[in-house]
């Protein structure tokens, strides 16, 4: 990309040095030049601000500029922003004198490739000012980034930068001039999503994704299919879906590409999961011989060429709908035993001189052997890295989630692994509260420079047998910001602030602001999750 004016500007401001920076000091961490608080959520990686106030115009223009700036995704954003930022006040409404400090928003986008991949370039960058004032080079707002998704992560930041003021009635953008140079410090920032235990109308999986956008999280592990349900159609294998709880809470092909186009336009990825062996009971609805025996219904049969057939099938099936480059292919939790006792799968152990934890081996391998033949790179949780880990195809993602200190070994085997350690990341275990969410640290126990690049980041996990399309939001949120900044802002930055005071404030805020855009946010301090002493 040409260096603009703009990049000019943030390099001796982020430089810190010269009479511009001395006129408008770095921030420290999280307060603003008049050492108010940020009310960014997540922090931006460097910014600097100033002490102007600057209207917004309700008619706000988009200026869409360089090679991606055309792109419909770009101007679909602008458009949701723009009603983001105006419409939880309906009397926002243009003033008689029609004179605003910003009303045109630029946007630059440097590349036209719309490709959503991990590792798709995030960076951004802001310039809001007056025009003729400290700045006195450009006036309005301009956002820079490499990629259209960069650019959707700008725009969230500018809409978080215009608030209400009751007294004017105008939009305003307080403590102007800003510049912002922001980009994530892991690329997978995951929440997963569990659409077996209980089903989620699709309208509540696009609130999700909303809110997931608002924090900047790019993951959605969809956990679509477990041992209690199978609310997915696979055309391949018809009768699956059969294992739906009714015939009203079941996914078509067509909601599951929609989902997936949803989470493109707002930059991010669908992770599909199929939990195998260990939660695949409800295959068996449909396909009865997927289950070794009447009374042994999990793990699914090892032994069956069927069973491996099924995988297949599902698998090229949705190689046509989840184009991201990860597949989830569970498993955890293999309770092997029924495989014993099971006469034809333990004569089929017995040929083979196979003992169960082979089988296991066995079948986890050969399910990954069927992903990365559709050009997928295969993700198990970590029971897989525990149990034979030097065995596992060398793409291998492992997701951590029992507990701390399995990335430390993950990556010193040279593979790479997401964190969700259930002690901190779970958001269905309500008495975790939001400061231990925000505590929990992907790179923990690693400190080799090129171990830490394996860690691709971390997930919040929402279970859901014990939350439904009734509670999951207020479950979710306000806990997964906490992560979603600990994955997004410099570690430095996160570090240097004082949980009970800045951080806190800027969450409270950051719950507030989910709120007025709909989503059901609890509040921050559940004290129901703080166990006073009695
Ligand atoms: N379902 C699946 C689950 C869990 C896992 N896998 C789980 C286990 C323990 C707790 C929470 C969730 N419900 N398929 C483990 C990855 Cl505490």
């Amino acid at each position: 990309m040409p260096p603009t004016l703009l990049t000019y500007l943030l390099l001796a401001l982020v430089a810190g040095s010269g009479a511009a920076s001395a006129r408008r000091h770095r921030s420290p961490a999280n307060l603003t030049a008049s050492g108010n608080p940020v009310y960014l959520w997540p922090l931006p990686k460097n910014f600097t601000s100033g002490t102007q106030t600057l209207t917004v115009d309700p008619d706000l223009s988009l200026d869409a500029q360089g090679p991606g700036g055309g792109a419909a995704a770009v101007a679909e954003a602008f458009g949701r922003y723009r009603s983001l930022i105006f419409s939880p006040w309906a009397h926002a409404a243009r003033s008689a004198s029609g004179a605003y400090d910003v009303s045109t928003l630029t946007v630059v986008v440097a590349s036209a490739d719309e490709t959503l991949e991990l590792g798709v370039d995030e960076s951004y960058r802001i310039y809001i000012g007056a025009a003729g004032g400290v700045s006195s080079i450009v006036g309005g707002a301009t956002i820079e980034a490499n990629t259209i998704y960069g650019a959707i992560r700008g725009l969230e930041t500018f809409s978080q930068l215009c608030v209400f003021n009751y007294d004017t009635k105008n939009v305003e953008v307080r403590y102007a001039p800003w510049y912002i140079q922001d980009e994530p410090r892991f690329a997978f920032r995951g929440l997963l999503l569990d659409t077996s235990r209980h089903y989620y109308p699709v309208d509540v999986i696009k609130q999700v994704i909303d809110s997931m956008s608002f924090a900047k999280l790019n993951v959605l592990h969809w956990h679509i299919i477990d041992e209690q349900s199978f609310p997915l159609e696979i055309p391949s294998y018809p009768n699956l879906w059969k294992g739906s709880y009714s015939k009203l809470e079941r996914y078509t092909v067509e909601d599951a590409q929609y989902i997936v186009s949803y989470a493109k336009k707002r930059g991010i990825h669908v992770m599909a999961e199929i939990d195998v062996p260990g939660h695949g009971e409800s295959w068996g609805n449909g396909y009865p011989k997927l289950w070794p025996s009447p009374s042994c219904t999990e793990p699914l049969d090892v032994s069956s060429n069927f069973t491996f057939e099924v995988i297949s099938g599902i698998l090229s099936d949705m190689r046509k709908i989840f184009p991201f480059g990860m597949f989830h292919l569970g498993g955890d939790e293999v309770y092997t035993g029924c495989w014993n006792v099971t006469p034809h799968v333990k004569q089929w152990l017995d040929e083979r001189n196979m003992t169960t934890k082979d089988a296991y081996k066995y079948f986890v391998l050969r399910a990954q052997e069927i992903a990365i033949h559709l050009n997928w790179t295969p993700v198990n949780w970590e029971e897989t890295f525990n149990s034979f880990g030097e065995n596992l195809n060398p793409l291998t993602v492992v997701h951590n989630w029992l507990g701390p200190g399995v990335c430390p070994k993950v990556v010193a085997k040279g593979l790479r692994c997401i964190m969700s350690n259930q002690g901190a990341w779970y958001l269905d275990h309500l008495d975790v509260p939001w400061e231990e969410v925000y505590a929990e640290e992907p790179l923990a126990g690693i400190s080799d420079a090129a171990q830490q690049k394996l860690v691709l980041g971390g997930e919040v996990c929402m279970w859901g047998e014990t939350a439904d399309t009734s509670d999951a939001l207020q479950t979710i949120w306000p806990r997964a910001a906490a992560a979603a900044e600990r994955m997004w802002s410099p570690l430095e930055a996160i570090s240097a602030q004082d949980l009970e005071t800045t951080v806190l404030s800027r969450l409270h805020y950051f719950r507030c602001l989910l709120n007025h855009r709909g989503i059901a946010a609890a509040p921050v301090t559940n004290f129901y999750a703080r166990r006073p002493p009695i």
